[in-house]
């Protein structure tokens, strides 16, 4: 892997930070850096929750729930069992470990540190060392609609078990929201190889960073071309809602209509073996798709999909530096 080379990863929850920690192992912290929705993040309990930057800390620090896939691994419950004793709100399961990272975190915002610098300090501790940004410092909540009226995200995910049937999407206050700097500097970096949608929720976990007003733009103007791994495998979501979602908004769910939401936005797709039969939808197009193996069980299975993320991202820029301008 070339020293000089340089990508970013958009990532939501547990689906995504699977291919994450695949792209960990093949590149380093001056190479990779990550862009996670905080559209998920909300006020619970007395205190902030963000829990796709969590589950990515948690996944690079080896801490992550094998079981869940969020979470922290050897976890306790004792917090939330008496919590359930004096009857309290206990919908949202707080372990006693994961409390200390939410309430931390809380303290810092309260004493007005932006979230970006709470994240850095949480994830140096924890051993973390490649860059997590979260999409904005700026709270942009998803709202999502639904038959039954309008739900807070976690409401609808966790509180509903996502059963509401769904009619769309808000990400309230993202007109407001700004990037980070640091973020728009990766993306205007020259050196940039790869920009990497992961195989999460399109709706819910990609769609609210896209949302932020200058980032859509600046992945398109980047040097690097995007590319997007499809969560939807054989007609079915490999993790959560999304093949559910797609139903409910009368959307094929399909890998060629995950391509179709992202758009423009896209300069390649990798859709599952499964898939392959839907390669021939794209040939002739502007956008480039391939098959590979895109189920991730073990972390070889992650290591080889990020292989081939990334020789794929490389391919399409080199095309690109060959094209008449
Ligand atoms: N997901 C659940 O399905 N049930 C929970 O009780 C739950 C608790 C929880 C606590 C901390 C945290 O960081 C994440 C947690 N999640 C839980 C996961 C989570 O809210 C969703 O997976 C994401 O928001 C979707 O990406």
């Amino acid at each position: 892997m070339s020293g000089s080379e340089k990508f970013l990863a958009l990532t939501g929850g547990v689906g995504g930070a699977k291919l994450a920690l695949g792209l960990r192992e093949l590149l380093g912290p001056e190479q990779l850096a990550f862009l996670v929705n905080t559209g998920d993040d909300f006020e619970h309990l007395g205190l902030h929750v963000s829990p796709d930057l969590d589950t990515l800390m948690y996944a690079l620090s080896g801490l992550s729930n094998p079981d869940t896939g969020w979470g922290r691994v050897d976890e306790s419950w004792q917090f939330i069992d008496t919590l359930r004793g004096l009857g309290g709100d206990t919908w949202f399961n707080l372990g006693d470990r994961d409390l200390a990272v939410h309430v931390l975190r809380s303290a810092r915002l309260r004493a007005g540190q932006p979230l970006s610098a709470v994240t850095r300090e949480l994830n140096t501790a924890l051993g973390t060392r490649h860059s997590i940004w979260p999409m904005s410092d700026d709270p942009s909540p998803t709202i999502v609609h639904t038959t039954g009226g309008p739900l807070a995200f976690q409401h609808y995910f966790v509180r509903e078990r996502c059963t509401p049937t769904v009619t769309g999407f808000e990400f309230a206050g993202a007109a407001a929201a700004r990037p980070l700097p640091e973020v728009l500097a990766w993306l205007a970096d020259p050196a940039l190889t790869g920009i990497i949608v992961c195989p999460s929720n399109p709706f819910v976990s990609i769609d609210p960073i896209l949302a932020v007003p200058g980032l859509r733009e600046a992945l398109r103007a980047s040097a690097a071309p995007v590319v997007a791994v499809s969560p939807i495998v054989a007609g079915l979501a490999i993790k959560g809602p999304t093949a559910k979602m797609m139903a409910e908004l009368a959307v094929p769910s399909t890998a060629a209509a995950v391509a179709a939401h992202y758009g423009d936005l896209l300069d390649g797709f990798v859709l599952d073996v499964q898939d392959s039969g839907l390669l021939d939808g794209f040939r002739g197009g502007e956008l480039v798709a391939i098959a590979a193996p895109t189920v991730m069980l073990t972390l070889p299975d992650k290591v080889r999909l990020a292989t081939i993320v990334c020789e794929f991202a490389r391919e399409l820029r080199a095309s690109r530096r060959a094209a008449p301008a």
